[in-house]
């Protein structure tokens, strides 16, 4: 199935070059991405995630504030009825010193996270694979 996929930045985390390759990646595998960029600010990505189709929500962040501003936005996504059971996933480095340890992906799945991802080769293999398995779930 030909996912539509939302990737977005966080709020704070003006970083791009993550989120063009995030986009190439995940067209790669075939699905429809609508990319938000960065620095987009908790609402936009709400209402966004509402009025749209939407299969998959992916998070990416690098800058280091990625388990608080992930927290955040992901409690106000889980909020809205419609996305209380989309996968939404967040990957890249999620603390200021780039992995965020066990306790920060136990926070973030907490908050209301499907899966987090770290930065290196074998998460973004991870990813793929988790991508494929969420096409594989998806029927319309
Ligand atoms: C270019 C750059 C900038 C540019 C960004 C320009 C732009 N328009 O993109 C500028 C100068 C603006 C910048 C600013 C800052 N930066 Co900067 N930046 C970089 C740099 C040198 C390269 C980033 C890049 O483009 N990489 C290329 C992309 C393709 O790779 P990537 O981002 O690593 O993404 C990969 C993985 O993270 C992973 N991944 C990412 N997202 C996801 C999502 C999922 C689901 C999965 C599976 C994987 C995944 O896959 C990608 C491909 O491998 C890195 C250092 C480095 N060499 O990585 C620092 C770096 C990211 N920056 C850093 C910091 C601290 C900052 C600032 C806070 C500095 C400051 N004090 O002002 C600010 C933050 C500004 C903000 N508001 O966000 C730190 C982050 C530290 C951390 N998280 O541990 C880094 C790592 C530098 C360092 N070693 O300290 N930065």
């Amino acid at each position: 199935m030909r996912l539509n996929v939302l990737l977005t930045g966080t709020s704070s985390d003006s970083h791009t070059w993550n989120l063009v390759y995030m986009q190439l990646l995940i067209e790669e595998s075939g699905h429809e991405v609508r990319n938000l960029g960065p620095c987009v600010p908790d609402d936009l990505l709400v209402r966004t995630a509402v009025g749209t189709p939407t299969d998959l929500i992916v998070m990416s962040t690098v800058n280091g504030h990625g388990l608080t501003d992930g927290a955040r936005v992901v409690r106000l996504l889980r909020g809205e009825p419609a996305l209380r059971d989309v996968p939404i996933v967040i990957g890249g480095k999620l603390g200021v010193a780039g992995d965020s340890g066990p306790e920060g992906v136990q926070a973030l799945l907490e908050a209301g996270f499907t899966a987090v991802f770290g930065d290196d080769e074998v998460d973004v293999a991870l990813f793929g694979a988790y991508i494929d398995s969420v096409a594989a779930r998806v029927s319309r």
